[in-house]
């Protein structure tokens, strides 16, 4: 553990370091400066909330207060007292800008320490870093939470993927952050130029949902090129709460992330009721910052859906653990009046070993009910017959909506260098929304 202190607590020191923490917090917001945290607090008492238990006295943060506070509404110190802003490209309209103090960058680098430790890593190792390094904080977050632990971070950005290979074959680096889509991409691409003997140990994976079957691949590619076993662990994080480093994977407990709650306190709820669901039971993630200064959140809706559970993990950590994220409560399909969430899709993709686990969703809107149709990529030259109708049954029993199965080979859909990955693309007029011009390349 990189501070063992905080990461196996017991339960009753952590409820008192949480209650305080929150007490100060909602005290020091409901008189701030900003005119948004005084209205959004006005009906709260500080004096009423002391402990964890009385979160659900507080009203909700949601993206809108972010967007609608542009750029500095929510800052709870005065703006020359921070020291650097990232900022969230949303759907439409405006970024959102996030704001942090000296203070909230040290706790952002001490998470992702904590973070990179939890996938094994140790302060003599190369780190080489190829999440996007700018406004988005994946890059910069892993580059000073591997400088805290004390590794060489080797800042590699998105992109450019012959560099990221020879940085990481010259460079020896002993781990690899990236999202899960690019560590795929750098595999592929690995194997082909017939790179072998990397010293990686483990891949820290995020910014994106991915699946069981994605690992059980990711894993199998890397070990491939490498002189020992490779790990692949999860890593969550969202901006508007601080970056990556709000929950990890343990190299001891795959499928759930410890989240650091005495920084950032989660409580899962039934998204249409608002309402706390049972432990373990699935909901919307909701995170509430105890200790940001600059841009706090109370109660964030995370819009992340997952389950919760508590009890000491046995890799010590006594942190409550969330699932690996499910999808978002906002990216259910509905195709035909049947919902449908992309990863679903996914592991009926990854679970087929004929194929090599690059897939893409196409919603074909020119009808009037919407169509589905999924593409996938064949690992091998030849496809053995059968497979698309074997697949399409497939699918059609985990989701309940028949979706056509297209085939493709080897590299023919399109890839993500730079950024998160795009599974689901719209047709709404005869344009291949996936930029596959001849139809003949399907196989
Ligand atoms: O994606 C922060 C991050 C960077 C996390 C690097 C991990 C690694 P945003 O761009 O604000 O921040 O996007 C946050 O991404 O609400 C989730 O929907 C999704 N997300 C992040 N991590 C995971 C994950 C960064 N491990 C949004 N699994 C979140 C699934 C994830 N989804």
């Amino acid at each position: 553990m990189f501070r063992p202190e905080a990461e196996s607590a017991s339960e009753p020191a952590r409820r008192s370091l949480q209650g305080r923490a929150l007490h100060e917090l909602v005290a020091h917001l409901a008189r701030s400066r900003s005119e948004f945290w005084r209205d959004h607090l006005a009906a709260v008492d500080p004096d009423e909330i002391r402990s964890v238990d009385d979160l659900p006295a507080l009203p909700f943060n949601q993206k809108s207060d972010l967007r609608d506070a542009y750029p500095w509404g929510m800052l709870a110190v005065p703006r020359s007292s921070t020291i650097r802003a990232h900022a969230s490209s949303g759907t439409s309209g405006k970024p959102t800008i996030v704001a942090y103090t000296a203070r909230d960058i040290g706790i952002f680098a001490e998470v992702v320490a904590r973070s990179i430790v939890c996938a094994g890593g140790l302060a003599d190792d190369v780190l080489h870093v190829a999440y996007g390094y700018g406004l988005f904080t994946g890059g910069l977050g892993l580059h000073y939470g591997g400088e805290r632990l004390g590794a060489t971070v080797i800042p590699a950005s998105g992109g450019n993927v012959e560099l990221q290979l020879q940085l990481l074959t010259d460079l020896q680096a002993h781990g690899l952050a990236c999202t899960p889509s690019f560590g795929m991409l750098l595999a592929e691409r690995a194997a082909a130029a017939g790179i072998r003997d990397l010293s990686l140990r483990y891949l820290i994976c995020g910014a994106e949902p991915w699946s069981e079957g994605m690992r059980t691949k990711l894993e199998a590619a890397w070990t491939q090129l490498s002189r020992q076993p490779v790990i692949a662990r999860d890593i969550y994080g969202l901006s508007e709460v601080i970056g990556p480093g709000v929950a990890m994977e343990c190299a001891e407990s795959p499928g759930s992330l410890h989240v650091f709650d005495d920084h950032f306190l989660p409580e899962v709820l039934d998204p249409s009721t608002g309402s706390r669901v049972p432990d373990g039971q699935r909901g919307e993630l909701v995170l509430t910052t105890i200790t940001k200064e600059a841009q706090p959140v109370v109660r964030y809706r995370t819009g992340d859906v997952t389950s919760l559970r508590r009890g000491t993990c046995t890799c010590g950590r006594t942190h409550p653990r969330i699932a690996r994220i499910e999808g978002r409560t906002d990216d259910m399909l509905i195709i035909r009046g049947v919902n449908v969430f992309p990863r679903e899709i996914e592991t009926v993709i990854l679970e087929a070993e004929e194929l090599n686990g690059a897939y893409a969703m196409v919603v074909d809107r020119r009808e009037t009910l919407a169509a589905l149709e999924i593409h996938a990529e064949v690992a091998a030259p030849s496809v053995p017959s059968g497979l698309a109708d074997r697949l399409g049954r497939d699918l059609t029993s985990r989701l309940r909506v028949t979706p056509r199965v297209v085939l493709h080979p080897q590299g023919a859909l399109p890839r993500t260098a730079v950024g998160k990955v795009q599974r689901v693309y719209h047709r709404d007029d005869a344009t291949d929304p996936l930029g596959l011009d001849d139809p003949d390349d399907d196989c």
